[in-house]
C-alpha cells in the first residue's frame, strides 16, 4: 500500500507496479556462454518477475524462441555458443522484427565498436559493461516499452475506431499480404446499409453511431473466418477465399436475413435497418476489379428495391 499523499514516489511506484504485474506474461531469453555473467543477469531479471530462458548459444536460442511466442526480449552477450554474437543477431531479424522482439546486447569491448556492430546487425540496444542494476533494468523497461507502443499504435492504424473492425487500409493489407495471387475461387461482398441518413435524421447521430456498431458486430460474429471491414461510412466490406458463388451467397443472404431481422434499441428506441448487397464471384486477380464489380452490383440491388442482394 503506498499512500497518494506521497505525490512522485506514489507515481513512480504505482508506474512500477503495473509494469511488474505486465512483466509477468513478458518471456525474456538470455544467451550467454559464460555461466556466471549469465547467471548475474538472471538473478536480476527474476526479480521484476520476467518469465525467463537462457540458453549457451545460437542452436539452443533459436529452439527456444520457436517454442515461445511471448518471448518479446533477447538479451545476449559477446560470447555465445556456434555463431559470433552480431552474425545470430543478423540471422534472427530474418525471422523476428525490431517491433516484435527487441534484442539487447552486452559488450564488454572498451572500444565501443562491437557496440556499433550489434546496432548495425539489427539489435535494438547495446549495454556496455561493467554495468550497474539500475542502468541494465531501465535499459529493459525502456525497450521493452518502446514495443508495446508500437503495438498499441499499430492496433490503432489498422482499426476503425468506431466500430473496432478492421479499416480499409488494413483489409487491402491483409488481402495482399496472406495471397500472392487471389484464389480463382473468390467472393467479395460490399455491404450498405439502407435508408441510413434517415436514421440519423430521424433519432440523431448518436443512434446512428449506436446502428453502426450493432451492425459492424454481427459482421464480426458472422464473418469471424474471412476477412471483413468497415470501409466508411455505412458500407462494409467482407472477402470470402475460396468460397464458391451459391456458398457466398448462402453466407450473405443468411447475413442479411439477420439484419433484416434484428430489432437494435437505443434510448428505449427500437430502430429497424436493413442492408443491400453487391456480391461479385467473378475470377480475378485484383481486388480493386471485385470491388468496382460488387460495387455495381450493389447499386443495381439498391435500384431494384434495396434489402437484397445483387449478383
Ligand atoms: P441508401 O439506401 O441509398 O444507401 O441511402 P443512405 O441514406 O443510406 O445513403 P446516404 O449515402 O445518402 O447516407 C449515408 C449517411 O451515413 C450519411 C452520413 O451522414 C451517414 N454517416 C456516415 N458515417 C457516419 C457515422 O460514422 N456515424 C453516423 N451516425 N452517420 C454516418
Ligand atoms: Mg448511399
Ligand atoms: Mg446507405
Ligand atoms: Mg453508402
Amino acid at each position: 500500500y503506498i499512500p497518494k499523499e506521497n505525490g512522485q514516489i506514489y507515481d513512480y511506484l504505482s508506474r512500477l507496479l503495473v509494469r511488474l504485474e505486465k512483466n509477468k506474461k513478458v518471456g525474456v531469453l538470455v544467451i550467454d556462454a559464460f555461466r556466471h555473467s549469465r547467471q548475474t543477469m538472471v538473478a536480476l531479471l527474476k526479480r521484476h518477475h520476467f518469465i525467463i530462458y537462457e540458453a549457451l548459444g545460437a542452436k539452443e536460442a533459436i529452439d527456444i524462441l520457436d517454442l515461445h511466442a511471448h518471448i518479446q526480449l533477447v538479451i545476449l552477450a559477446d560470447s555465445i555458443e556456434d555463431q559470433p554474437s552480431t552474425a545470430f543477431i543478423a540471422n534472427l531479424r530474418k525471422e523476428y522484427s525490431k517491433e516484435e522482439l527487441a534484442i539487447i546486447g552486452v559488450s564488454e569491448h572498451e572500444s565501443g565498436l562491437l557496440s556499433a556492430h550489434y546496432i548495425k546487425s539489427g539489435a535494438n540496444d547495446v549495454l556496455r559493461k561493467p554495468y550497474c542494476y539500475e542502468e541494465f533494468m531501465c535499459r529493459i523497461t525502456q525497450n521493452l516499452e518502446l514495443i508495446d507502443n508500437v503495438k498499441t499504435i499499430r492496433e490503432a492504424a489498422n482499426k476503425d475506431f468506431l466500430t473496432g473492425l478492421p479499416n480499409r487500409r488494413h483489409f487491402f493489407y491483409s488481402v495482399n499480404h496472406s495471397f500472392k495471387n487471389l484464389p480463382a475461387k473468390q467472393a467479395l461482398a460490399l455491404l450498405d446499409l439502407d435508408y441510413f441518413k434517415a436514421i440519423n435524421d430521424t433519432y440523431g447521430h448518436d443512434a446512428g453511431d449506436h446502428v453502426l456498431k450493432h451492425v459492424a458486430q454481427l459482421i464480426a460474429q458472422a464473418f469471424d473466418d474471412v476477412y471483413v471491414a468497415r470501409f466508411g461510412g455505412e458500407e462494409f466490406c467482407v472477402y470470402l477465399p475460396q468460397f464458391s458463388p451459391e456458398k457466398a451467397f448462402i453466407r450473405l443472404e443468411k447475413f442479411r436475413k439477420l439484419v433484416e431481422g434484428s430489432v437494435i434499441v437505443f434510448d428505449n428506441i427500437e430502430i429497424n435497418v436493413t442492408t443491400s448487397i453487391g456480391l461479385s464471384t467473378r475470377p480475378s486477380h485484383n481486388i480493386e476489379a471485385l470491388l468496382s464489380d460488387a460495387d455495381k452490383l450493389l447499386y443495381e440491388a439498391k435500384a431494384n428495391g434495396r434489402n437484397q442482394i445483387g449478383v
